[in-house]
């Protein structure tokens, strides 16, 4: 079974992203802005569902799945391309894979205490974020 990601949590460092908007050809203009955009993560998980979504100010992305089923990934407001996408669990690490027109796109989630980790990657870039739990209040 995976491990439980749901939750909320915020951006604490961003390595690369530049050449990794680059290499979806991120047009200069949005790279510009996202650059200085630390968006928040806000997991729901059950079970093996997920839903997770990309806040921030310039723009928001949701994606829905199941571990281990196909679905068709649409990345209106990122990069616009759209992917055959699949999710699965492999050692408590989400692992996606986006096929489509870029190769070696996809990304890895894993958690290692409050903190979540999360690898894009797209042809030759890997861009490595890091995120914080943020504490509900009680
Ligand atoms: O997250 O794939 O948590 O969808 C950024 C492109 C790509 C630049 C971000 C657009 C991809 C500008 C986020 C504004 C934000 C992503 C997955 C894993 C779930």
């Amino acid at each position: 079974a995976p491990p439980n990601f749901s939750g909320t949590w915020n951006m604490v460092s961003n390595e690369n992203f530049e050449r990794y908007m680059q290499s979806l050809d991120i047009d200069i203009f949005t790279r510009n802005l996202a650059k200085f955009v630390k968006p928040q993560k806000v997991i729901e998980q059950d079970g093996d569902n997920f839903v997770i979504r990309t806040l921030s100010n310039i723009r928001n992305y949701r994606v829905q799945f199941t571990l281990g089923r196909e679905f068709d990934e649409d990345l209106k407001g990122l990069d616009n391309r759209k992917c055959k996408s699949v999710v699965t669990c492999d050692n408590g690490r989400l692992v996606c894979v986006q096929k489509g027109e870029k190769k070696n796109r996809g990304w890895i989630h894993w958690l290692d205490g409050d903190h979540l980790h999360l690898e894009l990657r797209c042809e030759d870039q890997v861009c490595r974020q890091v995120y914080r739990r943020v504490q509900e209040a009680c």
